[in-house]
């Protein structure tokens, strides 16, 4: 079911299309806001990043008449290149598919032990970034739209109880009643229909992992998504272009997916109030003696040359910049002393939610099919596990041949976290992480997929991530944390030290929550916007 667009989304959706249609950076309702060349050094709202935090902030902001800016690092992803398309596919990555790389690194790195995944590509601002620790790597979207341009649309609300344990000082009737219900509308969640679940060769794969899963005694639950399951059944009845059905995700979807630029986004520009400038990153913050912030940001072209450093005034600042931007941010800002009264939380609790990987080889007979769907929709949860608790969503591998392989993410509940710290001569946050503080999560997998391969008889796959690997604990998803809400902030994201200053995306989360976090992100910036709004003097 498509959801109604409001006045509001379609407005903002034309501006997107005439900012794109136009070469603009600049991207707003106001002819001002579209047309000028030179930049306004001021507005009276500042928000940093364009993922599912900032969005919100956006949102709530416009709607309630401030004046907004929202600065995002990565472009507009609107035009199609040559081939007619915006993005482009897993299996056929071109300069699209990642932030300044000439090869791409997806997370897959092998197949039968062989260098086929990855492929040489030229250098150019993609979507998906890869940003590499010494011990820890975490995916990143990069553009209008954030991790929402790259995600897999699972859009999983969490387990009131584990919410609870994670977030206790937030009221869990308030966010199960209000602000989970609102996020979701808002986004546009759906869920696959069951009889076309069972009959459709898109989601075998699916079905021989429940199969599986079953045998061995576990549940197996459906997994809402925020990709149009009634547009995906199109393009299996060969009614609509193909996209999760043609490979597409990781690296963008050109149909089908309701990313943030098409349901918060577009309502923020259709208030009238916000503008978005894309290619704009944010470097530097300081505070003037008014109590107004001032910001050093970078506009940078596609060669990812620095063009123009920009200084922008604001009264209230918004990070949305994700657990890596935003964190970044208030570090170097406090070690470097422009924003001295920031929080000695800042940089601590962060976590990757447990995040693993892992493979099994199936038997011959347990065939995956050659065609799936990039959507996952289901997930084995045995999170009531008092020992090992894990949510394995079952991921798909569309290789376009039979593999036989059953791929998992599985979120496990890892207690371990890691800090950043500024480094000054690289001018960046370095994350302070190590491969041993993966073993409870590597543990709690493998006591799963141990039970899983017994009661089956299979195996794990050992050439897909390097090394004879069986189980990938050197990448996540899920960056979680480094300004956490109740420690780095008060309890509705205000920077404690710093006031006008609000942290509003999946740093405020300590480091794990259990399930795919975008929705809980989503909830809990509707919640503080809600109340920050109500109380603090905007403009
Ligand atoms: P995020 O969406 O990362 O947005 C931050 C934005 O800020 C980005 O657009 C950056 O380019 C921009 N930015 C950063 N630094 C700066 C700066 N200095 N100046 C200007 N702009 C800046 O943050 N989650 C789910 O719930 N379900 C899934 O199925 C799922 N699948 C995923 C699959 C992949 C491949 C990836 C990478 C992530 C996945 N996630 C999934 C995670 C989810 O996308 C992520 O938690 C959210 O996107 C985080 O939202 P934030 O608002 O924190």
């Amino acid at each position: 079911m498509t959801p109604h667009l409001t006045r509001r989304q379609l407005l903002g959706l034309a501006a997107l299309q005439a900012a794109s249609a136009l070469g603009f950076t600049r991207i707003g309702l106001s002819s001002a806001a579209a047309e000028e060349p030179s930049a306004t050094d001021y507005a009276p709202a500042v928000v940093i990043g364009s993922g599912y935090g900032g969005a919100v902030a956006a949102l709530r902001l416009g709607a309630a008449g401030v004046r907004t800016l929202v600065l995002e690092m990565g472009r507009l992803w609107e035009t199609p290149g040559p081939d007619g398309k915006i993005f482009c596919s897993t299996g056929a990555p071109d300069q699209r598919s990642m932030w300044f790389r000439t090869r791409t690194e997806a997370p897959l790195a092998t197949f039968l032990w062989l260098d086929v995944v990855n492929k040489n590509i030229s250098s150019y601002p993609g979507v998906l970034d890869r940003v590499r620790y010494a011990d820890m790597s975490v995916f990143v979207g990069r553009g209008v739209g954030g991790g929402s341009l790259v995600n897999g649309g699972m859009a999983v609300t969490p387990l009131r109880s584990y919410f609870s344990e994670v977030l206790p000082q937030v009221d869990a009737t308030e966010m199960y009643d209000t602000y989970f219900p609102r996020a979701r509308q808002m986004l546009g969640v759906n869920t696959v229909d069951p009889a076309w679940f069972e009959s459709t060769e898109w989601y075998r794969f699916s079905r021989i992992s429940r199969k599986h899963a079953h045998n061995a005694g576990l549940r197996t639950v459906f997994v809402p998504s925020v990709y149009d399951f009634g547009y995906m059944q199109r393009e299996a009845a060969g009614q609509a272009t193909r996209s999760a059905l043609a490979g597409e995700v990781i690296y963008g979807n050109n149909h089908g997916k309701r990313s943030v630029d098409k349901t918060y986004l577009a309502a923020a520009l259709g208030t009238g109030n916000v503008t978005i400038e894309t290619m704009h990153r944010a470097r530097g913050v300081r505070r003037e003696p008014d109590g107004s912030y001032v910001l050093t940001v970078d506009r940078t072209d596609t060669a990812g040359r620095v063009v123009e450093t920009r200084e922008i005034g604001c009264r209230q600042l918004f990070l949305g910049a994700g657990s890596l931007g935003t964190t970044e941010l208030l570090l170097r800002a406090r070690e470097k002393g422009t924003l001295p009264g920031l929080s000695t939380e800042v940089g601590r609790g962060w976590g990757h939610n447990g995040n693993v990987m892992t493979g099994r080889a199936n038997h011959i007979w347990d065939t995956v099919g050659a065609n799936q769907a990039t959507m996952p929709t289901m997930g084995i949860d045995d999170w009531a596990n008092p020992t090992h608790p894990v949510f394995a969503e079952i991921a798909p591998l569309p290789m376009g041949f039979e593999h036989w392989i059953s791929l998992y993410l599985a979120i496990t509940k890892n207690p371990e976290r890691g800090t950043f710290s500024y480094d000054a001569a690289s001018d960046s946050a370095k994350l302070n992480w190590s491969r041993s503080q993966n073993q409870p999560s590597v543990n709690a997998a493998r006591s799963l997929f141990d039970r899983i391969n017994r009661a089956n008889v299979t195996i794990y796959r050992y050439d897909l991530f390097g090394g004879n690997k069986t189980i990938a604990d050197d990448f996540t998803y899920h960056p979680l944390g480094g300004c956490v809400l109740g420690r780095a902030t008060d309890n509705y994201g205000r920077a404690k030290g710093c006031s006008g200053l609000y942290v509003i995306d999946g740093s405020l989360v300590p480091g794990s929550i259990g399930v795919n976090p975008f929705v809980t992100i989503t909830a809990l910036a509707e919640r503080n916007m809600a109340r920050i709004l109500a109380e603090d003097p905007m403009g």
